[in-house]
């Protein structure tokens, strides 16, 4: 890992949450991701499952946390199976982690080695009468791919169907959308170091420069601040690219007078941060693209604000639609009529600005959260209004992330990364 351990109490304190939530005499079980793929012997690099990591900070293929409050005796209550470390292993692979180190990480005093899971599960499984399974249940999930934690979940059914079983991800969901403060420094820190990449990128990007130069500018500030890289897949959209809502291909030239739309962030120790700028090219925006970066502007400033307990995404989304008809009115994108006329389950502003504004943020770059739950305090969320014209050549986007607050406005994780059009400028030609 590149990034310095986290104190263990951080995942001790979340499995407290959790299991606060069990159902009595029950046990709950989660799964590392696998390696994936990709043929002859390559693989991607790894990423760890981000519920087993929140519970444990374990950051290793082939690893099990079992969770048994109930369980009769004391060292069954929490239980960790690694794979096996070894002599051989290390010199190929490098250390896998010991007992010893799990405990550092974990604050979990039984560790087995995986191949002692199945016996070990055994005798669990006759004391408890529920076992909790991990499926994924977040609104945007789309898997076509059979995970470790769904091998487990069908070879379990198969080996006790006479327990009952329980979900996990309700709880996951609402747990982990509501962040300890050791959790917002982290994200801070990934914000921070995004921050660092954008700067850097600011006194770089000149006419004719290649999308792809861009990109490795960031990715060089970014690993050496000891992340392991981008925490999505890059946008660096120049001119009319930027109305492609997920371009990725990133290998056309900036053109002199165009703007740069960059959807480009750091992760560090598996959390995430998630910002969008947009920057002309040519070191000076044009007064039409200045007049429509200040509407996105201040739609995200009024957005933010609305960020408060007890607020309602849908009703959020939909006060921030008002907000952004009335600026396309003011731009002469939209007329009077478009907006009297709208569709109300397609106003008139989608045609500029046709995504959500905002996305719960964390372990996940699109965290866990409920949506139809009332917002709370300490839940991260990003601000990122839009408005994009392929008629005009480009598309605009600003983006932050906010914690919001128990009174007030949200606390800005970006405050510090230059986002006010004269700020940019003067730093594009210093
Ligand atoms: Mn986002």
């Amino acid at each position: 890992m590149k990034y310095h351990q986290i104190d263990r109490h951080l995942f001790i304190k979340n499995r407290s949450k959790f299991t606060a939530q069990m159902k009595p005499n029950s046990l709950a079980v989660f799964n590392s991701n696998d390696i994936y793929p990709v043929s002859a012997d390559s693989t991607l690099p790894f990423a760890q499952h981000r519920d087993i990591f929140y519970l444990s900070g374990i950051d290793q293929e082939e690893s099990i946390l079992l969770l048994f409050p109930d369980a009769p005796y004391e060292h069954q209550k929490e239980i960790l199976f690694l794979k096996e470390t070894s002599e051989l292993i290390a010199i190929w692979e490098g250390a896998k982690l010991t007992k010893d180190e799990a405990f550092a990480v974990s604050g979990i005093k039984t560790v087995y080695w995986l191949q002692d899971f199945e016996k070990v599960l055994f005798e669990l499984m006759t004391y408890c009468d529920t076992i909790y399974i991990n499926t994924n249940e977040h609104y945007r999930s789309h898997v076509e791919t059979e995970t470790r934690e769904a091998r487990f979940v069908k070879w379990w059914k198969e080996k006790y169907p006479a327990h009952q079983v329980a979900k996990s991800n309700p709880i996951l969901q609402r747990l982990r959308s509501v962040k300890e403060k050791e959790e917002l420094d982290l994200i801070q820190h990934a914000c921070n170091i995004t921050e660092k990449g954008f700067r850097r990128i600011l006194s770089f990007v000149k006419p004719d420069v290649m999308e792809y130069e861009i990109e490795a500018e960031f990715i060089h500030e970014f690993i050496r601040n000891r992340s392991k890289g981008f925490a999505y897949t890059p946008i660096i959209a120049s001119g009319n690219n930027a109305n492609v809502l997920h371009y990725i291909e990133n290998n056309k030239p900036c053109k002199a007078g165009d703007l740069i739309l960059l959807d480009v962030a750091a992760e560090y120790a598996n959390y995430s941060s998630d910002l969008t700028r947009t920057i002309p090219v040519s070191g000076r925006y044009s007064e039409r693209q200045k007049a429509v970066y200040n509407a996105v502007l201040r739609v995200k400033n009024e957005a933010t604000k609305m960020l408060t307990p007890g607020t309602l995404w849908k009703q959020y989304q939909a006060e921030v639609g008002k907000i952004m008809s009335s600026e396309l009115l003011g731009l002469g994108l939209l007329d009077k009529a478009d907006v009297q006329n709208e569709n109300p389950e397609w106003p008139a502003y989608k045609k500029y600005f046709m995504h959500g504004t905002s996305h719960h943020m964390g372990l996940d770059t699109h965290d866990y959260g409920i949506l139809t739950e009332p917002m709370q305090a300490n839940m991260v969320f990003t601000v990122e209004p839009g408005i994009y014209i392929p008629e005009e050549g480009f598309g605009i986007r600003i983006e932050d992330n906010v914690v919001i607050q128990e009174k007030g406005e949200p606390f800005n994780l970006m405050k510090n990364i230059p986002i006010e059009v004269e700020e940019i400028e003067s730093l594009m030609n210093s």
